[in-house]
């Protein structure tokens, strides 16, 4: 990449060995169920993530969208994060698009919805309330500090909702970093999981794509929905090529951007003027604020980061998010310290 883009994992570029194989890639066409490349991604998405099929659609929003859909009907209620991306930064499309009501509880600092709050959001069967259909959880959970959430959390969860007959997904649109930091293998973090999306973008690197997986039935509903959605696309092998990549090499070294991540917020610490607990960078996200007397806004130290050709986006005033990813490389993270050294000094 041309600039050290420290904005999110979703600006990362597809490797040069991607775009080779994305130009070598057999096609056909998805729709009539022809396009080899997209097969071997779908039945490999599937087995790595242990559940019998998959379907590879455009982006982690629209995984979400499909995902929830295939699981409820209009005026069904699932049961979310307040902070969860599908509630939060999703345009309302389940709202929207599926008239599915979003029943929230808040997400706690450890990324976590308390287990009891989950409990009683679901719905007893009475006439005057809509029909508890799903649980979802995202993991890692972004809006806290992507923060991994555990297999036995997530298997507490699962329990919850078998035992009310109620669906589990997960918004995993960074699922692989959360298996890598946690140290556990991924298929046994969503075990309890009825379906699951995970983005090939973002960390993974692939310039377009997520996954959902799930049983085949769900997943062959799902396909019918994602024909609703406008989401069927035809020799779309030639993107699917990049996602193999991601899904077989790039889940392997995820482990150096969680370290970069977290080399990044101890020299971040070093200075007087920022608010950080690097001990809550687990994965590749390090949330921090510059101090209420830091003499610079977040959106101006911004600006000035740019002149060292340096990206980075502001939450508000004070609030940054960093992201780490395949092109910010070790040595990057000198050269983003001395620059916040010197613009705010
Ligand atoms: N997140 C983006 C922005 O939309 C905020 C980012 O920069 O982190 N689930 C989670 C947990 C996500 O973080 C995102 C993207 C999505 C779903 C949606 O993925 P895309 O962008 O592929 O639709």
């Amino acid at each position: 990449m041309d600039r050290i883009d420290l904005r999110s994992d979703t600006v990362s570029w597809p490797t040069p060995e991607m775009r080779q194989a994305m130009a070598d890639a057999v096609v056909g066409d998805d729709v009539y169920g022809e396009d080899p490349t997209v097969n071997r991604l779908e039945q490999e998405s599937a087995r790595r993530l242990g559940k019998e099929a998959g379907l590879f659609l455009a982006s982690g929003t629209m995984g979400n969208l499909v995902g929830v859909l295939a699981h409820c009907g209009r005026g069904d209620e699932v049961i979310l994060g307040d902070r969860a991306h599908t509630f939060v930064y999703e345009a309302g499309g389940i709202a929207a698009l599926g008239s599915v009501h979003p029943h929230t509880v808040p997400v706690q600092p450890d990324g976590t919805l308390p287990l009891d709050a989950i409990r009683s959001a679901i719905r007893p069967d009475n006439l005057h309330f809509p029909r508890t259909r799903l649980i979802a959880l995202e993991n890692t959970q972004g809006t806290v500090g992507g923060i991994p959430i555990s297999k036995e959390y997530t298997d507490a969860v699962g329990a919850i909702a078998a035992e009310h007959d109620v669906a589990l997904h997960i918004d995993g649109a960074r699922i692989f970093n959360a298996a890598v930091a946690l140290n556990c293998d991924v298929a046994d973090l969503v075990a309890a999981a009825d379906s699951v999306q995970f983005c090939l973008s973002k960390g993974l690197c692939a310039p377009i794509g997520s996954m959902l997986v799930g049983s085949q039935a769900y997943i062959d509903n799902a396909r019918r929905v994602r024909k609703l959605v406008g989401g069927a696309m035809r020799q779309v092998g030639i993107v699917a090529a990049a996602g193999l990549i991601a899904l077989e090499k790039m889940t392997l070294r995820l482990g150096e951007d969680h370290a970069t991540a977290r080399r990044l917020a101890e020299g971040l610490a070093q200075i007087p003027q920022i608010e950080i607990e690097p001990e809550r960078v687990q994965t590749n996200m390090i949330f921090f604020a510059l101090r209420e007397n830091a003499g610079i806004t977040a959106p101006e130290l911004t600006e000035r980061l740019k002149q060292h050709n340096i990206w980075t986006r502001a939450g508000d005033e004070r609030h940054f998010r960093f992201v780490t990813h395949y092109w910010i490389q070790p040595e990057h993270v000198d050269i983003v310290i001395n620059a916040m050294r010197k613009e705010l000094m």
